[in-house]
């Protein structure tokens, strides 16, 4: 892993100030941040205070005027050149973030994609910054709309996906002419330092200020700071419910723009005519895929009473061949929680849902042994549970599956709808009306609903995020640009009149 890291351009051993490296410079606490992979010190990290967000700020403010002065397109050119050393980096970088975060090594790869694919979005977007053109009521008039940058937009991610959920925003921001700060997880802040790295060798290569991308790795107290900086037009924030409404509330008095991306509590819906040759992987993958610590990952399983003995048996088969163990081992599929923090929370839920009725039918432990040794690994986890046990309600970032049964299809989509939460859905089948059914305004209540396919693993060209507690942010694909920009409507008079709107009169 150190040629890994040397390969990435970060000198180790990371002692903050020390390393040179102007971005990640703390005056703050040292922190350990060790790997729940084998539980070894992966560097260690000096957190950011209040002083250091400060000169991130200015220097955040002198590239904004440089960089809004840009042709969008020329904006994407820097983009495109990003996306292109993320291709070249692909293979370290993901590595880096398999070991920090521990997710499969195929899933640190499929992460750093995501990145190049936002990259290359962003680079057609920076030709398509589209406003539309209105017809003026008024004569010798053109009314039109136009879209400016919002100024420094404030990137606060999760430690589940260390690098992917800050260039779906950071990308989209740049075309729009933003700058950026982005507060990582600070457990896992060398993924994020690697990406800026890579970004600022893109930067330093153009004569641009390296002010225009910046990384502060700081605790909740910095991600307050920034929620109440003015300075600081839009929050985008991807994390807990809990944290979001503490966000919303901050950037809300002041009036500022947030984009949230909360806690989904995902569920799958297989009908009584689901192909459960497609069903089965699709469940096991976004059930146990990243370690259930996706916010897209599959928690709830509602299934038609006719395939629900059937459909657990099956699963139980599928999750005996599932290998756990260091996840840089292609060989296996799923790798330890993020921490010992983590566990618990798994093991307390195990036992809160047994406790409320449910009855375990599958995991529920602690792994340990040589391939286990972080003390991190659990068993993925099955549970047959009643649907209105409370803990079902409840999102806990863990491979825990709550399996219930439904009579009818609208039993199911009520059952699928009635949790705080409205990220991701899905359902199985092959019936064309119980699909559209689903998908319908009395269907589905989530921001992303699927057919015949998971929960998980949405593509960047979709707008991603979520409604109810999931806080209703869109990022990523589609029109979701539009949240980084400020929209202006610009009237022009070319007529040799000063009629005034709503025919009113005003003749002097
Ligand atoms: C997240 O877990 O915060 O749809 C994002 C997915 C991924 C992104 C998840 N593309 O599962």
């Amino acid at each position: 892993m150190k040629k890994v890291i040397d390969d990435l351009g970060l000198k180790t051993p990371f002692y903050g100030a020390s390393s040179g490296q102007r971005n990640w410079v703390g005056r703050g606490d040292k922190l350990n941040i060790k790997s729940p992979v084998d539980g070894k010190l992966i560097g260690e990290i000096n957190l950011a205070e209040n002083k250091d967000y400060e000169s991130l700020m200015a220097e955040a403010q002198i590239a904004f005027p440089i960089w809004k002065a840009m042709p969008a397109p020329h904006r994407g050119e820097i983009v495109r050149q990003f996306g292109d050393a993320l291709r070249k980096e692909k293979e370290n970088l993901g590595k880096l973030v398999s070991y920090e975060m521990g997710k499969s090594l195929q899933e640190g790869y499929g992460e750093v994609q995501e990145m190049i694919d936002i990259c290359d979005f962003a680079v057609g977007l920076s030709r398509q910054l589209y406003g539309l053109q209105m017809h003026s009521e008024r004569p010798g008039h053109r009314m039109f709309e136009q879209w400016h940058p919002l100024g420094v937009v404030g990137i606060i991610s999760a430690f589940n996906f260390p690098v992917a959920v800050w260039a779906w925003n950071a990308a989209l921001a740049w075309v729009c002419g933003n700058v950026c700060i982005w507060k990582p997880s600070e457990k896992t802040p060398f993924s994020a330092m690697a990406c800026q790295e890579i970004f600022r060798k893109v930067l330093i290569a153009n004569d641009l200020p390296e002010g225009i991308s910046n990384v502060i790795i700081g605790d909740r107290a910095i991600g307050k700071l920034m929620s109440s900086d003015p300075n600081i037009a839009l929050i985008s924030a991807t994390g807990s419910t809990q944290m979001g409404k503490s966000v919303a509330e901050t950037v809300g008095r002041r009036l500022g723009k947030s984009i949230l991306e909360l806690g989904g509590n995902n569920a799958i819906i297989v009908a009584e005519d689901a192909d459960l040759n497609h069903a089965v992987p699709a469940i096991v993958f976004g059930a146990v895929g990243t370690a259930g610590q996706r916010c897209t990952s599959t928690r709830r399983l509602i299934v038609h009473e006719s395939q629900f003995e059937s459909l657990l048996e099956k699963l139980k088969q599928a999750y005996g061949q599932i290998r756990i163990g260091d996840p840089l081992d292609e060989n296996n599929h799923v790798g330890p929680l993020i921490d010992t923090m983590a566990v618990e929370a798994y093991l307390n839920t195990v036992e809160k849902a047994q406790n409320q009725g449910g009855e375990l039918v599958y995991g529920g432990q602690v792994l340990d042994g040589e391939k286990c040794t972080s003390g991190c690994y659990v068993m993925p986890t099955i549970i047959k549970a009643d649907q209105n046990m409370p803990i079902m309600k409840q999102e806990t970032f863990a491979p825990i599956l709550y399996v219930t049964s439904y009579k009818d299809l609208n039993e199911a989509i009520n059952i699928q709808n009635n949790v705080p939460q409205g990220l991701s859905s899905s359902i199985f089948t092959l019936n064309m009306r119980k699909a559209e059914t689903f998908l319908s305004n009395s269907g589905s209540d989530c921001g992303i609903a699927n057919v015949n396919i998971g929960t998980s693993g949405a593509e960047i060209g979709g707008a991603f995020g979520g409604e109810k507690e999931t806080g209703g942010g869109r990022e990523s694909g589609s029109d979701s640009w539009k949240a980084y920009m400020r929209r202006q409507t610009c009237t022009i008079n070319y007529s040799t009149d000063l009629p005034l709107a709503q025919g009113i009169k005003f003749d002097l």
